[in-house]
């Protein structure tokens, strides 16, 4: 049976970097041991992961079985509840990986499945499906987006020479996974030094995929305004600055089109957890932390990441004026380090891809 489950989380995996702030749903329907529907979640606002199974079945659902990697809605939302239409449907059994952690919905969709005499089963493939779904969850328990702090680093944990030059520490691979990811979250952000030394792009070069909101820390206005990010329109920009940036330098942001969110520095800096509600009310439901070293201090130092990817590759750059994954002061104590937990290693042709999540 779990390999229907697996097949609706396949489906669901393809709305990747679409559905945002909503989630990857995929839905199978199966009678007499045959797939006769199968659907997922293809946009935000689009038709739900069931209807377009139910919509897709080459045979009477009626008396059929269907494997859902998330709880049928029990609301109105953009689209009328799911749950309605599956018991309409004359589906008899529903095979769940997870319940909705939305609050409008909370077990209510199974509740109504129940009460119309559909059998539940709900648990089967939970893990992968709430690691898929480890975006949603966050942003629809909490409003806050789901930050991922990835950095690119040497055996020695260098992201630069000490001249600054860092093209490329790791392989073309890796580097094809980075905007794989940056295809899938809604924004990047990067700090003020990363775009004056690298002047990056900070596009989803991958086809398929609109690139995501670029988000600049820039708490004095130090940007400089013939950077990559503010003349190349193919995505937003959104500089996040604090009282401390110039009003000559803010209007000619303004004149360029370049959004600003303006928070109150605290210690000369940009406030992130404040930063990260001023995203979530933006619908912003992910963020993915390009570094550099000093931002990445500041991301664990304040706490508002959830998660960790750290490619490393098998290279040794040396030097102490070489900057690290993460700078700032660091923690005084091993004790008080940050510790990961559902460590995952990946191998990325030489390079190594370390994930965790915070603990
Ligand atoms: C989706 N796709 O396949 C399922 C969802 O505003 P709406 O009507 O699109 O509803 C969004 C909510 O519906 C979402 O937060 C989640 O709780 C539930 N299920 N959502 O976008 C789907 N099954
Ligand atoms: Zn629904």
């Amino acid at each position: 049976m779990e390999k229907y489950m697996k097949r609706a989380l396949e489906l669901a995996k393809k709305g990747w970097g679409h559905t945002n702030p909503n989630p990857l749903v995929g839905a199978v329907i199966v009678k007499n041991g045959k797939i006769i529907g199968e659907g997922y979640h293809e946009y935000f606002g689009g038709p739900h992961a069931e209807i377009n199974a139910l919509k897709s079945a080459v045979d009477d659902v009626d008396g059929a079985t269907m494997f859902v990697t998330l709880e049928p809605c029990s609301h109105f939302g953009k689209t009328p509840p799911c749950s309605n239409a599956i018991i309409k449907s004359g589906i008899k059994e529903v095979y769940i990986a997870m319940e909705d952690p939305n609050p409008m919905v909370r077990g209510r969709g199974i509740k109504m499945l129940q009460e119309a005499g559909i059998n539940v089963y709900l648990g089967m493939m939970e893990k992968e499906a709430e690691k898929l779904n480890e975006i949603f969850i966050k942003y629809i328990t909490t409003k806050l987006p789901f930050v991922i702090l990835k950095s690119a680093m040497s055996i020695d944990g260098k992201i630069a020479c000490y001249t600054g030059d860092s093209k490329w520490i790791t392989g073309e691979k890796s580097r094809k996974y980075v905007h794989n990811i940056r295809g899938r979250v809604s924004a990047i952000m990067v700090g003020v030094n990363t775009v004056i030394k690298d002047n990056p792009h900070l596009t989803a070069r991958i086809e398929g995929y609109k690139s995501p909101t670029r988000i600049v820390v820039d708490s004095k206005g130090r940007i400089p305004l013939d950077s990559n990010v503010i003349n190349d329109k193919s995505a937003r920009t959104i500089i996040a600055t604090t009282e401390l940036m110039s009003d000559n330098i803010r209007r000619k942001l303004k004149e360029r089109d370049i959004d600003i969110i303006e928070l109150k520095n605290s210690n000369g800096r940009v406030p992130l957890k404040e930063l990260m509600v001023k995203l979530g009310e933006q619908s912003i439901d992910s963020v993915l932390i390009e570094g550099g070293g000093t931002l990445n201090w500041s991301v664990l130092e304040e706490a508002v990441a959830d998660k960790i990817m750290f490619f490393i590759a098998p290279k040794i750059i040396g030097g102490k004026d070489a900057i690290t994954s993460v700078e700032g002061k660091g923690f005084s104590k091993v004790m008080d380090s940050i510790n990961l937990r559902d460590i995952e290693i990946e191998r990325i042709e030489d390079d190594i891809l370390i994930s965790g999540y915070i603990k």
